[in-house]
């Protein structure tokens, strides 16, 4: 088979990049590696940028999410000396949208379906060729046979744990983390959400955040140990333990029911530069993660897609090389800034291990100044609602 760009992975990042490529007739074809209802069985984020809403619309996606999709104009933050609602659309003139990553998927996937897209997935064993050169290639295993794909781009589009990054000689690369010394317990139930704003809590038990997906469909996490097993938290622990966590006017209001998901996720903080080796580019989860406290992963998945379709386009159509050349430079640059933002919230949210009393008192000095400060929600607001591309 030969195609012009060969994307590795079929998450957000790979679909919407093989969308956008395809509108602008640039031929793509998609491996990934899991079966389709796997994919679309995972829960993950929530909270898209505006950034993100307006880059959906522009590939064709935005239609199920303008119509379902929840428009948030601030959110709740609460503390024990400080309990406070930061208003995005005062503070900066946006929103937010809260919109379901597993939608976004689902959309993604009708909109590949129709207009012909190529996604191969359950392709097994992913191995990149010949990067380094200018006709790279590559090969994967699906029922039993080996096939080959022939390209002139290939996108690592493959998470964290997929094969791209670490196609890439480990010389050629630097990189950057931090693993968190906590996790997140999530919980999905077919609840109505407690509040019409998200709530972030810092709280001497740890933190706690209510977010939503629908009317009658929420989404909770608490602060827990990132080893910590699953069989710890039957459901009635884990309502006892989020009521406890958050305001307690919302604690009384909590409407809980059983939980349809529940999962622990460990948080880390990582960065790989360069995001380009030879004719490999890195999008999304395979070139950084962050904590999911800033809600920051898949818009930052988004604005990599953003830069890296511009720079492809440029290339194919008008042999342009200017924008590969600083692809990875451009994305870097925003993603380090929502780094710091991710790492920022995760820092003045969570209880730490061994935090001394000084450690806890700069916590609350910066929630107090953050609840009492123009200056301060105006920064937490330009950054949540997402930097400019
Ligand atoms: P994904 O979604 O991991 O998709 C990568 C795809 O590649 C496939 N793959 C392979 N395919 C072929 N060959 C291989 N060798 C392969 N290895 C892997 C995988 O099966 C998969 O389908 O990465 P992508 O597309 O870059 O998207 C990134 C986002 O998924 C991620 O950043 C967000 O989910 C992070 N995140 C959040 N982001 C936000 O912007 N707002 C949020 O509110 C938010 N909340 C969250 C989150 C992530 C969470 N978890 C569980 C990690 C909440 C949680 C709990
Ligand atoms: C979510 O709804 O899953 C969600 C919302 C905000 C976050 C993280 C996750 O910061």
């Amino acid at each position: 088979m030969r195609t012009q760009v060969a994307i590795i992975g079929g998450g957000p990042s790979g679909l919407l990049t093989s969308q956008i490529l395809h509108r602008a007739g640039i031929d793509t074809v998609v491996l990934e590696a899991r079966s389709r209802a796997h994919v679309l069985s995972r829960i993950r984020a929530g909270v898209l940028e505006w950034g993100t809403v307006e880059l959906l619309r522009r590939a064709g996606v935005g239609e199920r999410m303008d119509r379902e999709g929840f428009v948030h104009e601030g959110v709740f933050l609460s503390a024990r000396n400080a309990q406070f609602r930061i208003d995005f659309v005062r503070q900066v003139g946006r929103p937010v949208m809260v919109y379901g990553q597993t939608e976004i998927t689902r959309d993604l996937y009708a909109a590949r379906d129709a207009m012909g897209g190529v996604v191969i997935d359950e392709a097994e064993g992913v191995t990149l060729h010949g990067l380094d050169g200018d006709a790279p290639w590559v090969t994967y295993v699906k029922g039993g046979t080996e096939h080959r794909i022939d390209c002139e781009m290939v996108l690592g589009c493959d998470g964290f744990h997929g094969v791209s990054r670490r196609s890439i000689p480990k010389s050629a690369l630097s990189e950057y983390e931090t693993v968190w010394p906590f996790g997140w317990l999530g919980v999905l139930s077919e609840t109505p959400p407690v509040s019409d704003e998200l709530i972030y809590a810092n709280h001497e038990r740890g933190f706690a955040l209510c977010s939503m997906r629908n009317r009658n469909l929420s989404r909770y996490y608490i602060q827990c140990a990132a080893d910590e097993p699953l069989e710890k938290w039957p459901d009635d622990a884990f309502w006892a333990e989020l009521k406890r966590r958050i305001p307690a006017e919302a604690a009384e209001r909590l409407v809980t029911g059983p939980s349809i998901e529940k999962s622990i996720a460990p948080l880390r903080s990582y960065v790989c530069e360069p995001m380009r080796w030879g004719r490999l580019f890195l999008a999304g989860d395979a070139a950084h993660i962050v904590p999911p406290t800033g809600a920051k992963g898949l818009n930052l998945a988004a604005s990599d897609v953003h830069y890296l379709t511009q720079a492809l386009i440029a290339w194919f159509r008008d042999g342009e090389a200017e924008g590969i050349d600083r692809y990875s430079e451009r994305a870097l640059r925003r993603v380090w800034k929502a780094e710091r933002f991710s790492w920022w919230m995760t820092r003045i949210l969570h209880r730490f291990p061994g935090q001394n009393p000084f450690e806890q008192r700069m916590q609350e000095a910066e929630l107090d100044y953050l609840a009492g400060s123009a200056a301060a929600q105006t920064a937490m607001a330009e950054n949540y609602t997402g930097l400019p591309f």
